[in-house]
């Protein structure tokens, strides 16, 4: 297993106007609080922390139909996009922090403005595949997928906000894992366009290792290419994620989420992730706050090469 010795781009997003509970705009804070930086600077590579990203908050921005904030949603991740963008073409591994997981649709655009042959791998308990009429809430943090794909172009409204991006994204280059909460509309775009998911269902039939199997197969059988990681905390079970805006009992074990993160990072092939919606203010308590944010920093960590069997000894030399 390859890996170039990459340097990572830590880009904080405070937003929430994706869903309805304020909070998750402290994501960034409670990551970068529970120890990401020191716990990153234990792997080989060097970290550029790019502070937080400042997003305007649009005084007049009526809701489309049903969907609030369409126009603050649309600028956030306009500037997120760039920003990824230039982290990737800069050589960095961009690891973006939420914020809620509309944040997605600027994170995957940006990166695909420099990779456009890139797979995308959705780990979360929801499919945020709603298009704003399939929609139950009208949240955009519910709907992210619908705005990157080519296959929903036509079911897409012109939603005020948006006209920066068009979809850019095939549906058979799409894998998620541990969907538990699925809405009917989403069900149906699921089916009829006949996207590779693994619900919580699948995992406890197949187990995880088969599960990742059958993702590199269906994304990377036909030819290897960059890979962003979309990671919901929400994937995880509620008692390991307790700070979080919409938690579903039944989710991945520890082991599981952190399988996921190891195989990934062992393809060699991760080039940005995102980990969102840690809403600190969420906690029942203080402790509850700080195994999410520490459970989100060993995601990360993992993606980006910490093993459970240790490592041998590298030195600090970046012309190796
Ligand atoms: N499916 C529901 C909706 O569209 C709830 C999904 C949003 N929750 C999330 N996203 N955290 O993963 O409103
Ligand atoms: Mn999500
Ligand atoms: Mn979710
Ligand atoms: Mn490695």
């Amino acid at each position: 297993q390859k890996s170039r010795a990459h340097s990572v781009a830590i880009l904080g997003a405070p937003f929430s106007k994706g869903q309805k509970r304020r909070g998750v705009e402290h994501g960034p804070k409670a990551i970068r609080d529970a120890g990401l930086v020191e716990r990153l600077s234990n792997l080989d590579y060097p970290v550029h922390d790019f502070g937080d990203l400042k997003f305007q908050h649009l005084e007049k921005d009526e809701p489309f139909r049903h969907v609030p904030f369409p126009r603050t949603v649309g600028q956030a991740n306009k500037l997120l996009a760039s920003a990824v963008s230039r982290a990737i073409d800069a050589g960095h591994t961009s690891v973006m922090l939420g914020g809620d997981h509309s944040l997605a649709i600027g994170s995957v655009q940006g990166h695909a403005q420099q990779c456009p042959d890139l797979c995308l791998i959705w780990v979360d308990a929801h499919a945020d595949i709603n298009t704003p009429i399939t929609s139950p809430s009208g949240n955009l943090h519910g709907q992210s997928v619908a705005f990157m794909l080519k296959e929903l172009q036509d079911k897409m409204p012109d939603i005020p906000g948006f006209s920066w991006m068009k979809p850019f994204l095939s549906s058979r280059d799409l894998v998620y894992i541990g969907l538990r909460d699925v809405d009917p509309g989403e069900h149906i775009i699921l089916k009829n366009l006949g996207i590779q998911y693994f619900s919580m269902r699948d995992i406890d039939r197949m187990g995880i290792q088969r599960v990742m199997e059958v993702t590199f197969d269906h994304l990377l059988a036909r030819k290897q290419r960059p890979i962003h990681l979309s990671f919901d905390i929400d994937a995880f079970d509620p008692s390991l994620a307790p700070a979080t805006g919409t938690p579903v009992n039944g989710g991945l074990t520890y082991r599981e989420g952190i399988y996921i993160t190891e195989e990934i990072h062992n393809t060699g092939l991760l080039s940005a992730m995102d980990l969102v919606e840690v809403n600190p203010t969420l906690g029942a308590s203080r402790e509850a706050v700080e195994i999410t944010a520490s459970l989100a920093v060993d995601v990360i960590v993992s993606s980006l090469g910490q093993t459970r069997e240790g490592a041998p000894v590298t030195y600090q030399d970046e012309s190796a």
